[in-house]
């Protein structure tokens, strides 16, 4: 209820402030689904529009009402998901920067939005400032924060041995420093395996779009150091993840946690004992992996950051060598907590199966040192197939590093080759049908797409379109992975922007401690929510119905549709940023 009302306080507030545009004159339609931030000029611009009774639509100017665009609806199309019917408006021909509206004959205008180049820099830049706010153990001051300015939270300068996690020198209770990283997600831990992935993904960014980087600010306290606001971000997490690795082995512990989650509290109120457990081989491959990127990457900032790389370069190399000698030891949350106390039950990323972290670490190893012996075993010369990445499943991560630097390995065309064509061959199968799709993305086509965290899912697919454009130059795969970005931004069942901060429709509740506890209305910008889950686990009221697409709550209490994580946002910094970096210099 609370959040009804607000959304109608935020109507009529932009209703009172701006009732003498055309485009505030009416509250928006629900039935009209798009990007709510906007469109590159000579970029594909579509809208689903809910229900089958129109036929056709007006693209007008958002301050004077004037037509620019008149055009017809689509063929109706069925969501596979509620059976529901769209019809989708092309106004790719609007080509002239400006404010527009839609509107549909009898049905209502959308709320405006914008034609214009660099049209997704915002975005781009607010949800790597997302990960700012998400920093442990400093205080976020006004002049970098604003109104979320917030004392410092979690030192983590005291944080206890768990019994899981006993080795040589470290007893029991024994007291390590692990300060700095990122907060996982709505909750305070910082869990190394979920770091794993949202570091790769951070860092393949950079190295696949270097130059955009260069230039590209985020108000941080170190954007005035003359390294790019993307690595200072990343050395914040990259420091902490150091100290996670056990210095008399080499193995990394699991994560550093509480035993049972925070309350709804402000970081810093937060004082509840924190501990690291048991080391395993799923958290310490994924740190060889960020470890020997990270080596690549600060060997060039080196002026900056003495050292740096070489402490990555070792770090990887004893994590490798530790993982050798315990290849297949899992967390098991339940069996850790049957032998130890405390227990300890905040978010487990239990993950089953260490094959993909070997692939991904051994590449990274391998790009790092050239060494073959790296690669042993891991069977890539062979046809591969591609899976999307996930904290659990990042051997694709391993394929992208090896893709580029292809060049390169141009002499390694038989390890190569069989990449090219997974990535090819996946990109090939989510554009099958893209035309008999709802909101026609390539998001949603299987109810699968839809698990917890199904934001990510839309981001990554949109990333593994970008590599599979990059292999081919083919524009196909370029306007498809846009088009993830407009369903994450508005083009979807929900109707919801799901960068908070963001759009006409906004998330305004999620499960984000400092957003329920700190008392101000807006939640923290540039986070992404987590997006429609159709399993519903947190049991939340709120929920519309259970159709896959639609499965989603702007309600705090919904851990399971409406939370924030690193690894989410991760890939829409990656996806706003690859697509502003390739669309966003055009006119
Ligand atoms: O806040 C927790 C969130 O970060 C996790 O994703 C989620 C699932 O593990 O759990 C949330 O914590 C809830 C807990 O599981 C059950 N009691 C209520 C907690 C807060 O809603
Ligand atoms: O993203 C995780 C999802 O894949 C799991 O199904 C879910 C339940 O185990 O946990 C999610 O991760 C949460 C983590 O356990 C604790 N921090 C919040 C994460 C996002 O909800």
């Amino acid at each position: 209820m609370k959040s009804l009302l607000n959304n109608i306080f935020l109507l009529a507030g932009l209703f009172a402030a701006a009732s003498s545009n055309l485009s505030f004159a009416q509250a928006p339609s629900g039935a009209i689904h798009l990007n709510q931030i906007g469109f590159y000029p000579g970029g594909t611009k579509i809208a689903a529009i809910s229900g089958d009774e129109h036929s056709s639509f007006e693209v007008r100017d958002a301050k004077s009402g004037k037509i620019v665009f008149k055009g017809k609806l689509g063929s109706s199309r069925t969501s596979q998901h509620s059976g529901k019917v769209t019809k989708i408006a092309d106004f790719s021909g609007v080509k002239k920067a400006g404010n527009y509206i839609i509107e549909v004959p009898g049905l209502g205008r959308s709320a405006p939005f914008r034609i214009a180049s660099q049209v997704h820099r915002e975005v781009a830049e607010a949800s790597l400032k997302g990960f700012y706010y998400q920093r442990a153990s400093i205080e976020l001051p006004e002049k970098f924060a604003g109104k979320w300015a917030r004392p410092a939270g979690h030192p983590d300068d005291k944080v206890l041995i768990h019994a899981s996690a006993v080795s040589q020198n470290r007893a029991e209770n024994a007291v390590i420093s692990s300060p700095k990283g990122w907060y996982d997600a709505g909750d305070y831990n910082k869990y190394i395996v979920n770091s794993g992935i949202t570091m790769g993904t951070l860092l393949s960014l950079y190295e696949d779009y270097p130059a955009y980087f260069e230039n590209f600010n985020t108000n941080i306290p170190e954007s005035n150091n003359g390294v790019p606001d993307l690595l200072d971000e990343v050395i914040w997490n990259l420091r902490w993840m150091l100290t996670m690795q056990d210095p008399a082995d080499g193995g990394v512990y699991h994560k550093l946690t509480n035993p049972r989650f925070d309350g709804m509290i402000m970081p810093g109120a937060a004082k509840n004992p924190r501990y690291v457990v048991q080391k395993n081989t799923p958290a310490t491959l994924d740190f060889v992996a960020v470890m020997a990127q990270s080596a690549r990457i600060f060997k060039s900032f080196d002026n900056k950051f003495p050292g740096l790389a070489d402490s990555c370069t070792t770090a990887a190399v004893k994590g490798w060598e530790w993982a050798k000698k315990n290849p297949k030891i899992l967390y098991n949350q339940n069996e850790v907590n049957k032998q130890f106390d405390p227990d300890i039950v905040t978010g487990a990323y239990g993950d089953r199966d260490a094959s993909d972290e070997w692939i991904w670490a051994g590449a990274e190893m391998y790009a790092l040192t050239r060494k073959k012996d790296y690669l042993e075993g891991l069977g890539l010369e062979s046809p591969q197939t591609m899976v999307l990445p996930t904290w659990s499943q990042v051997k694709t991560l391993g394929y992208y590093t090896l893709l580029r630097f292809s060049e390169d390995l141009k002499s390694e065309g038989q390890l190569t080759n069989p990449l090219k064509q997974a990535v090819t061959n996946y990109a090939g199968t989510l554009l099958t049908d893209l035309e008999k799709q709802p909101y026609n993305t390539v998001m949603g086509k299987e109810a699968k797409d839809y698990a917890w965290g199904s934001s990510s899912v839309a981001a990554n697919q949109g990333i593994a379109l970008l590599y599979a454009y990059r292999i081919t130059k083919d524009r196909k795969y370029r306007d498809a992975s846009l088009g993830n970005l407009d369903y994450l931004l508005g083009r979807n069942a929900t109707g919801y922007c799901f960068l908070t901060g963001f759009g006409s429709k906004r998330v305004m509740h999620p499960h984000h401690r400092p957003s329920i506890a700190d008392g101000i209305e807006e939640p923290v910008p540039g986070l992404l929510s987590g997006g429609p889950n159709p399993a519903q686990q947190d049991k939340c009221a709120g929920y519309p119905n259970k159709f896959a697409d639609e499965s989603f709550t702007d309600n705090d209490c919904s851990y399971a549709s409406n939370e924030i994580a690193i690894n989410w946002n991760a890939p829409m910094v990656y996806l706003s940023a690859a697509i502003e970096a390739i669309m966003g210099q055009e006119k």
